[in-house]
């Protein structure tokens, strides 16, 4: 290839003979910023005017083709020119353009290709219009043009889900027209070759009709109103959808742009944006950046339901285990809920059918303690007692190999005196999963006083490895999770002893954006845990504090401890669930003991109330430095306690209502219990000096 001429930085042109390529090159993602629209832009509209050329091919550099639109630029003024611009200039132009897609070819990216007049994917593609999940819609074009392309159903499938969809089968939907194999940049020189020579079909999207499927349509619409009801952008999708059956693309894409620019003004972008970014964010800190030690073989000590999903998780990333239990028994069940737990992972696609003897094999159940002498990570994940603990570290201090990590699942318990039960605490950290520990991306790492740099950047490489999403938590009661849980916990019941009945307060909840409200949570969970962690707090429980539990004790002296009873707050039997008329029996009695007159509360009051605890927590957990961030925070309640995503996470929340407006409320309710609602200084500050949660995330 002779001429090579750099439009800009990220974009460069090369010319050879009759045919053109265009070079995309902005790491990490090749994302559409405005120096890669505008260089796009000005290297279709230069090769137009030089004329000479009968073929274009644009491709990547780098490890992917385009991943999007560029997600930074989002809720800050546009900068022309605009991607769909850029798009219909590629598509209006008379020169053959074919995109040559790699890695992956994403919202923005994906809609560039479907803008061009042919598309070639290279083996191992995948093509997605993720915008959904950031709160948007494809707005470059992609509800408009691959509808023409690929169908109704597939265009409502691909913009409603999100997936990424492997080029094999974009290939048959017909929304790629080739599949090949090799370099980017030679693929692209053979597809422009063949473009140019007339043996690759090039032709305008915009020139396809929409096959009619207004059942499909319809019924997806019927769908979405059931089970997406909360949401903007997936409604905006069908009726973007739609409009491609009735109109000329250009109609079709102005009224696309119009939706587009209705989601981004949405609070909900903003805070599956912020879930976005601050889910990559959480292990971009100094400690998890340094060098960690290398995880071989694992050693999990305990074989119930939380061992055995953390020996799961870690077969399925290819990690040998080592499962320890006292007993045979145990050690059975142990094996038998992993084996489950494969089988289970091969029926939902996450591992394949091939490939399940072969992860079982690697296995190796033992009831001698000190076959973890070789492993380079023993996770500790036995019932919750210190003594057993300590006892379980002193033992492995004198087992493990020099450099092996000790760590432990616990989700509340010190881990610094955990550590201290050992002569090499610098080796110790907590590692809290989350049930079901091989489904739930969640992994608190817990950093002790003495746990050393690589052993917090091996927890960081393990939750990578893992596929989790590791946060970085310090020691206290309940680390991040758990300790603001027991205190917006406190709440709901609160709310219950002065008038509200657990149906209204779950089913405000639900409104707000959780998937279950927290009295179906506790039947979930078991409310016996509960139950035990009150006793055990019983002894040290503040006298000045309004005990919150009286309800839920006499539901559980009844011995219902929700589903795994079949009764609790709710009654289930079989599918159908229905609230448990005694508990309202009982919260009538308890309110008669405490002299409680019942009063009304309205859905509003009682999401402002249970959030307003729940941030007042959060709040602390930061200004403790328990988390070093608040998007910390957020990432644990969203990917560990069924934080709705659209919200962001109770910070990212606590900032559409205001520091100020969060000191009000607290004085308020204060008025009520003084003990339980208690003004954070943090937040006292903040309403005084402006400052945001969100500016305390700044430059992470
Ligand atoms: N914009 C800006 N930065 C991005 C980005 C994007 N689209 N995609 C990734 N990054 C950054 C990311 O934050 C990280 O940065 C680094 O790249 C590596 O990413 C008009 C409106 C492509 C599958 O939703 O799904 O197009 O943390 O760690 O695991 O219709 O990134 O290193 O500083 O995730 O290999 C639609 C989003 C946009 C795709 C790669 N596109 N990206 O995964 O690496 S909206 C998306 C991904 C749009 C148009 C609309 C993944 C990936 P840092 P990574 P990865």
């Amino acid at each position: 290839m002779s001429d090579i001429h750099q439009v800009n930085d990220l974009i460069s042109i090369e010319v050879d003979g009759d045919i053109a390529l265009i070079c995309i090159d902005n790491p990490p993602v090749n994302a559409t910023g405005q120096a890669v629209r505008q260089g796009l832009n000005d290297a279709v509209a230069r090769l137009a005017s030089e004329g000479g050329v009968k073929a274009i091919a644009i491709y990547g550099a780098g490890r992917t083709f385009v991943a999007g639109a560029d997600i930074k630029e989002f809720g800050k003024p546009p900068q022309p020119p605009a991607l769909p611009d850029v798009y219909n200039r590629i598509e209006a132009s008379e020169i053959p353009v074919v995109a040559i897609m790699h890695g992956t070819a994403l919202g923005g990216g994906f809609e560039l290709g479907l803008a061009a007049h042919a598309r070639v994917g290279i083996e191992g593609l995948r093509v997605g219009l993720p915008e959904v999940a950031l709160g948007l819609l494809p707005g470059a074009g992609g509800t408009q043009r691959l509808p023409r392309l690929s169908g109704i159903p597939f265009a409502l499938d691909m913009c409603l889900s999100g997936r990424h969809v492997p080029a094999q089968e974009a290939l048959e939907a017909g929304a790629i027209d080739r599949l090949e194999a090799g370099e980017p940049r030679d693929v692209a020189i053979r597809a422009a070759q063949d473009a140019a020579a007339g043996t690759l079909k090039t032709r305008r999207t915009c020139d396809l009709q929409v096959a009619p499927d207004d059942d499909a349509l319809e019924r997806t619409a019927e769908k979405l109103r059931k089970t997406q009801a909360l949401l903007f952008a997936p409604h905006k999708i069908v009726e973007c959808i739609h409009t491609a059956t009735k109109t000329p693309l250009s109609e079709g894409l102005q009224f696309e742009r119009e939706a587009f620019m209705e989601c981004m003004d949405t609070p909900q972008r903003a805070g599956l944006i912020h879930a976005f970014f601050g889910e990559r964010a959480v292990s971009n800190i100094p400690e998890a950046k340094g060098e960690a030690r290398p995880i071989g073989k694992v050693g999990i000590i305990g074989g119930g339901t939380m061992g055995s999903g953390i020996a799961t998780s870690c077969l399925l990333a290819g990690l040998p285990v080592r499962l320890i239990e006292v007993a045979q028994e145990g050690l059975d069940r142990g094996v038998a809920t992993i084996t489950g737990n494969i089988d289970g992972a091969v029926k939902r696609g996450k591992l394949p059918a091939d490939k399940r003897d072969a992860t079982l094999a690697m296995l190796e159940p033992s009831l001698a303690m000190e076959d973890l002498a070789d492993v380079d990570l023993v996770v500790e994940a036995v019932f919750e007692d210190m003594g057993v603990k300590t006892e379980i570290f002193g033992k492995l201090d004198t087992i493990c190999k020099p450099g092996a990590i000790m760590a432990s699942n616990t989700s509340y318990l010190d881990v610094n005196e955990i550590a201290a039960a050992t002569s090499r605490p610098a080796d110790v950290l907590g590692l809290h999963f989350f049930s079901p520990a091989h489904v739930m991306r969640l992994l608190e790492i817990v950093v002790a006083d003495k746990t050393a740099p690589d052993v917090v950047a091996t927890g960081f490489a393990l939750a990578k490895r893992l596929k989790k999403v590791g946060v970085r938590a310090g020691v206290c009661d309940g680390f991040i999770g758990n300790r603001i849980l027991s205190h917006y916990g406190k709440e709901a019941a609160y709310l219950v002893l002065d008038g509200a009945t657990p149906q209204q307060v779950d089913a405000a909840l639900e409104g707000f954006g959780f998937a279950m409200g927290p009295h179906k949570v506790g039947d979930l969970a078991g409310l016996d845990i509960g139950w035990a962690t009150r006793k055990r707090k019983a002894g040290t429980r503040d006298p000045n504090e309004r005990y919150s539990g009286a309800v839920a004790d006499r539901i559980c002296e009844e011995g219902w401890f929700g589903r795994k009873t079949g009764k609790g707050y709710y009654i289930y039997e079989g599918k159908d669930i229905r609230p448990n008329p005694d508990v309202a029996r009982i919260i009538e009695e308890e309110r008669e003991k405490a002299g409680i007159t019942p009063r009304e509360f309205t859905d509003q009051d009682i999401v402002d109330r249970y959030m307003t605890a729940m941030i007042s927590e959060a709040a602390r957990v930061v200004e403790d430095g328990i988390a070093k961030r608040p998007l910390d925070v957020d990432m644990v309640l969203l990917f560990g306690y069924g934080f709705p995503r659209f919200r962001g996470g109770p910070l990212h929340y606590a900032d559409t209502i205001g520091a100020a407006e969060l000191v009000r409320r607290i004085e308020t309710y204060a008025k009520e219990d003084a003990h339980y609602w208690q003004v954070p200084d943090i937040l006292r500050r903040m309403a005084e000096d402006g400052t945001t949660f969100a500016d305390m995330n700044k430059g992470t």
